[in-house]
């Protein structure tokens, strides 16, 4: 996969050279492509942003810079069009189903901004030609964009085939499509058995799977309940079984 970032701060994707994703690139699964946005502005001070029409606090960022900017990205590849992801806070939220959506496109174009966003302009003439995704990352508010692409490639990087070994494979995160679908993960532990008084829940140390499947259920299950209410009550009723009925009514959430 080909990702070009646009960003007047370029150095912020340092981390990208690092872990996982930095060896996905060394091993040519991730082709990440870093451009300084300033680059292709005109004026000596290399200007990208400008008061807002209308007034109001803060910047705007100017289009001429963003559409010299993608041109020259565009033209890297004539045959090809990249989805373009343009971080917002007032975007669609980035789940793990827009991650796999992602990670099935040969090429991707992020434009993070910074101040009070871009142009609109920028997605209209581009949303005309190919697609243009305005995303958000949560319901919080960065300084800019960057951070916003950094959680966004390190979620489609490790999505791609080659990039997780077998051992820890994606098919099991909360949030992936499948059997536990919609449920966070429960507790782990690891050696010793007993740490500072604390000891490791019994069952895990049983063999018995099948006992230990339905304690991690349970826990994922009560864990959910904890912390994601809105989590618990999208479950489809048909993917519970009768064990999860009763624990659920047990724990005050009747069917
Ligand atoms: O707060 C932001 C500022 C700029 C670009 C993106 C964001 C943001 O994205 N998701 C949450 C906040």
């Amino acid at each position: 996969m080909r990702v070009d970032v646009i960003s007047i701060f370029p150095e912020y994707f340092a981390p990208l050279d690092v872990s996982l994703i930095g060896k996905a690139r060394e091993r040519g699964i991730l082709d990440i492509h870093l451009h300084q946005l300033r680059d292709w502005a005109r004026d000596v001070h290399r200007t990208v942003d400008d008061t807002p029409y209308g007034g109001g606090p803060g910047m705007v960022m100017k289009p001429e810079p963003w559409g010299e900017a993608i041109d020259a990205v565009l033209a890297a590849d004539p045959a090809a069009q990249p989805r373009i992801i343009v971080p917002t806070p007032s975007g669609v939220p980035f789940t793990q189903k827009l991650a796999m959506e992602y990670a099935a496109e040969p090429w991707l174009l992020f434009t993070p901004a910074r101040y009070e966003g871009i142009d609109s302009r920028v997605m209209a003439e581009y949303g005309a030609r190919m697609r243009v995704d305005e995303v958000g990352i949560g319901d919080y508010v960065l300084a800019g964009g960057e951070v916003a692409v950094l959680v966004m490639v390190e979620a489609v990087g490790r999505l791609l085939p080659g990039v997780l070994g077998n051992a820890h494979s994606a098919v099991d995160d909360s949030f992936a499509p499948g059997a536990m679908e919609n449920l966070l993960e429960g507790p782990v532990y690891t050696k010793p058995p007993e740490w500072r008084g604390h000891e490791v829940p019994e069952i895990l140390l049983s063999g018995h799977h099948g006992k230990i499947a339905r304690w991690r259920r349970d826990e994922a299950l009560r864990r959910t309940a904890r912390n994601r209410l809105e989590l618990l009550a999208a479950l489809d009723p048909e993917t519970l079984d009768k064990h999860d009925r009763k624990l659920l009514s047990e724990l005050g959430f009747p069917a």
